[in-house]
This record gives structure tokens, C-alpha cells and sequence, in this order.
């Protein structure tokens, strides 16, 4: 199975490389794109530096920050492209360990989307305060009870699509941005009938630099739960089913 992990950056040069080799030094072969938004410390340069030197590392250089959702839909379309097989997706701060790839890839052996999971026995959170934990749990808490989601962690970023997902849920058209983004792509997985399934993960809060996500976006992520209750559920293609040999019978 061709496989990428999609990285989003925004000043992440202390985190980025080490990341990567972490990645690398797994027992799975895997490339690695980065889709970075001109960061202001460099992350785009450090990681051009490693992409000329090694051809499993890709980046994706855009213009100016444009949200983690627009990052995870330009990723996307690259590794489509490029014709990948499995596509994860992962923070650039340590907060999802590299550690857990190979399980989430194990888990799309039999199903169509992984998710690692803070929510489910055996995974939890690290060094979160209490109200960032309230908030986290209440957005999922909303999530599943009024878009019917039936994910433990709705809002987790450490996933793994099988590429037929992702071709028919047309990320390109999902306007949430950051936590919402994530919730409204997996509305549209579950609504396609895509089957989804979690491994437990520990999240640890980052290791380097300051969290760009800002202190609205779960706020918006409860907005657009909203939004996606109100609304009609999507028009997607579903999974390709099984082909029945239809048997002709002569006269
Ligand atoms: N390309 C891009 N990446 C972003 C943007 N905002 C956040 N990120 C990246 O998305 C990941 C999650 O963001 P982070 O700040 O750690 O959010 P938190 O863990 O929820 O506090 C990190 O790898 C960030 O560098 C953005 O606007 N553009
Ligand atoms: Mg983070």
C-alpha cells in the first residue's frame, strides 16, 4: 500500500525534523508531505532542505496562513494525485506520536477510515488543563449527540483514509475550518457509509512552540455542529459495492 502522512505546519521548525526522521525510522514504509503556510520561522525552508535530500519528503509552499482546513484539502488533492493508497494525517508538535502510524494502518486493513483516539479505553490526554479538557470533551459530546457521529473523538486530527474516502467526500467543498473541518469531514465519511474505527492514543500537549489554534475555533466547532444538524445530509457516492454477477437465463 502506497502510503503518505500530510503534516500541516505553521512555525513548526523545531518540531518538523525530528518528526520526520521519527517517521522514518518506523517500520512501515511511508512518504511524508508537509503543506506549510509560510511560516515566519522558516518550517517551509528546513523542510525544502530535507526534501532535496531525501525524495520521500514533499512540501506544499502556500502564500500566507490559511487555516489547518484549506492545509488538510491541498494535501489531500496532492496525494490523490500522486495516486496514494492510505493518507494520514497528523499535527507537526508531538502531540500525535509517531509511534501509533502503524496501528492506524493496521486498522484500515478492514476499515475505510482510522482514527486515534483519545476517547475510547486505553487512550487519554496529557498535560491539558481543565478547561481545554471541558471543551474538547463538550464539542465531541455535541457532535455525536446532534450529527448522530459515532466516533468517540470526532475532533481528533491523527487519522488515516483509505484515497476512495477521501475521492468521494470532495473535501475541496467543506468550508469549516481547524476542529470543525475534521468534524465535518467525518459527518461526510459516516453519511457516505464508509465504516470508521478508532485505536486508542495518548495525546501529550506539544513539546516546542505556541498552539496556533485559537481559543474560538471550539466555539465555531459547536457552530458548525449546528450547521451540519440543520442542513440536509450529503450527497456523496457511496462505497463501492461488491459486484453481483447477474445471471442471464435464455429462453
Ligand atoms: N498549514 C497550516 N498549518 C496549521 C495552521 N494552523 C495550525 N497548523 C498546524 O496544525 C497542527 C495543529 O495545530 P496546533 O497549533 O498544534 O493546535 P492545537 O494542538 O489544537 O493547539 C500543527 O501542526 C500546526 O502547525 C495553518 O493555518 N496552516
Ligand atoms: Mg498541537
Amino acid at each position: 500500500m502506497k502510503t503518505i502522512v500530510i503534516i500541516p505546519t505553521y512555525n513548526e521548525a523545531e518540531n518538523i525534523g525530528p518528526l520526520i526522521d521519527n517517521l522514518f525510522m518506523l517500520d512501515v514504509p511511508l512518504d511524508v508531505l508537509v503543506v506549510d503556510d509560510n511560516s515566519p520561522d522558516d518550517t517551509g525552508a528546513v523542510v525544502e532542505r530535507c526534501a532535496q535530500e531525501d525524495d520521500r519528503i514533499q512540501i506544499i509552499h502556500r502564500s500566507r496562513k490559511m487555516g489547518l482546513g484549506t492545509a488538510y484539502t491541498a494535501g489531500f488533492e496532492r496525494a490523490l494525485l500522486q495516486g496514494y493508497d492510505l493518507i494520514c494525517t497528523m499535527d507537526a508538535d508531538f502531540s500525535h506520536n509517531p509511534r501509533y502510524i502503524p496501528q492506524l494502518l493496521k486498522l484500515t486493513e478492514d476499515h475505510d477510515l482510522g482514527i486515534g483516539s483519545r476517547y475510547v479505553p486505553g487512550g487519554g490526554v496529557r498535560l491539558w488543563g481543565i478547561h481545554r479538557r471541558a471543551l474538547s470533551r463538550g464539542a465531541n459530546l455535541l457532535a455525536r449527540t446532534m450529527l448522530g457521529l459515532k466516533a468517540n473523538d470526532c475532533t481528533a486530527g491523527f487519522r488515516c483514509y483509505r484515497a476512495e474516502v477521501l475521492r468521494a467526500v470532495q473535501p475541496q467543498s467543506i468550508r469549516a475550518d481547524g476542529y470543525s473541518y475534521l468534524v465535518e469531514i467525518l459527518w461526510r465519511v459516516q453519511s457516505a457509509g464508509f465504516d470508521v474505527a478508532e485505536t486508542p492514543i495518548v495525546f501529550t500537549d506539544r513539546r516546542q512552540g505556541a498552539s496556533k489554534i485559537s481559543r474560538d475555533e471550539i466555539f465555531k466547532a459547536g457552530l458548525t455542529v449546528l450547521r451540519l444538524a440543520l442542513s440536509r445530509r450529503p450527497q456523496l457516492a457511496a462505497p463501492p459495492q461488491p459486484v453481483v454477477q447477474q445471471s442471464t437465463h435464455d429462453s
